[in-house]
């Protein structure tokens, strides 16, 4: 009789064996999954990376963007500056900027957006017909709600093409959350401690008395004999014994209760607060930046994509239209800075906030440094190699039926002032060593 238990303890251990195993399994996949967080950091972004390189670099070109804090307590402000530039060459697949809210984007809400403007209009509501080919300059402020380290970017979302984010910085929180509080003074004069719980006791209150009301109401039929009965009650003829007279009074009854809430409720809060705004869900208009008075034409005369080189070739024509010598500093597409090291003041072109994953180590390479004269017209070849094309994923253009590529590219003049114009065209892959 004792082989039937032997077996019975075996197959006991074994059970108990896969589960050991698997538990050892589970805690080696956390411990490595983590180990690879901790690895690359930047992987607990929010896949800005996924989103299509034509969307990154035709659409918001986001430049001087600058956070004035990467740290702050919870409750402290932090302000987002910077400037976008709106492409012309607007991929055909996208929406126009018709409709557009401005926002910051954190995964999840870590911070509070306590104002934000765009060309110094208050930005609270959307803004209708941005126009392509203009700038525009916003500032958001902001401030820290939970603590943590966050990525956070400015955000445009456009209606119909989704969000557009500028570059993430990582901002510390620290402190405490339950130390968080937004306190407001309404426009009539009514302190609200913290925004955060402001009214939710009474909303609360609310869904209990309409639960509680819709609960009795089920409850008051559910009693009762159910389908089948009724069924066969309403086959035999007899429809007037499945409502009695008690169940009309207290439908009515019922009723009469709803309504009395309903027109009660809403004549205490008109008595309690006279002064109702509505949530404001028009659009505004904003003027774009002026334009500026000089600029350099550039006109892409032929554009490759090195694929083993991970290097983009560029060759235009450009044009000084202004009254000084300038030289090229900078390209920049998809928040990716490529700088000319040898530009006068190329050493300042990039600020110590600006998040250094997203700055090529490679830097911009040019066929000639010699600064384009006022009105010289010159084919200049520039060269943006830089491992961060494949790391930003920004090379999927070279299976798109759209290949095209977009930046913006920055003069300078030996006095410091910048210029700035838009490239872009078809681009080409070579995917053989040149
Ligand atoms: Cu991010």
């Amino acid at each position: 009789m004792s082989k039937p238990v032997l077996e019975h303890s075996t197959s006991r251990g074994k059970i108990v064996q896969l589960i050991q195993k698997t538990m050892k399994m589970l805690l080696l996949w956390l411990g490595l999954t983590g180990l690879i967080g901790i690895a690359t950091e930047s992987a607990w972004a929010h896949g800005e990376r996924s989103q299509e390189p034509y969307l990154r670099t035709r659409t918001v070109q986001y430049y001087d963007v600058h956070y004035d804090k990467q740290s702050v307590k919870v409750n402290e402000e932090f302000t987002l500056i910077g400037r976008f530039r709106l492409m012309e060459d607007w991929p055909d697949a996208v929406s126009l900027p018709d409709t557009v809210f401005l926002s910051a984007y954190s995964p999840g809400p870590m911070i509070t957006r306590v104002e934000s403007y765009l060309n110094g209009m208050p930005a609270r509501q959307s803004f209708s017909k941005l126009e392509l080919g203009r700038d525009y300059e916003f500032k958001l402020v902001m401030k820290g709600r939970v603590p943590g380290r966050h990525h956070i970017h400015p955000l445009l979302s456009i209606h119909g093409s989704g969000p557009l984010v500028g570059p993430g910085q990582w901002i510390e929180v620290t402190g405490a959350k339950g130390d968080y509080v937004q306190k407001v003074t309404t426009m009539n004069g009514i302190e609200v401690d913290n925004l955060e719980f402001y009214g939710t006791a009474r909303a609360l209150k609310w869904y209990a008395v309409w639960l509680a009301l819709a609960a009795f109401w089920l409850l008051f039929w559910l009693v009762r004999p159910l389908l089948l009965p009724r069924w066969i009650a309403l086959n035999k003829g007899r429809e007037d014994v499945l409502i009695s007279n008690r169940d009309i009074t207290v439908g009515v009854i019922l009723g009469v209760v709803v309504v009395a809430i309903s027109f009660g409720g809403y004549m205490y809060a008109k008595h309690e607060y006279p002064y109702v705004v509505p949530l404001q869900a028009g659009t505004n208009k904003v003027d774009p930046l002026p334009k500026p008075a000089h600029s350099v034409d550039v006109k892409v005369l032929k554009a490759s994509y090195d694929v083993p080189g991970r290097a983009m070739h560029v060759t235009a024509r450009m044009t000084n239209h202004g009254t000084e010598a300038v030289s090229i500093l900078e390209f920049a597409t998809a928040n990716l800075r490529f700088v000319n090291t040898q530009a006068p003041g190329a050493d300042k072109a990039i600020s110590a906030d600006y998040p250094r994953d997203l700055v090529a180590r490679g830097g911009l390479g040019l066929s000639d440094q010699k600064p384009l004269m006022p009105g010289e017209t010159r084919e200049i070849k520039f060269e943006a190699s830089d491992a961060l094309w494949e790391v930003e994923r920004l090379v999927s253009f070279l299976t798109d039926v759209d290949s095209k590529f977009g930046g913006l590219l920055f003069f300078v003049d030996k006095s410091g002032n910048r210029l700035m114009t838009e490239v872009g065209g078809p681009i080409l892959p070579t995917f053989t060593a040149l």
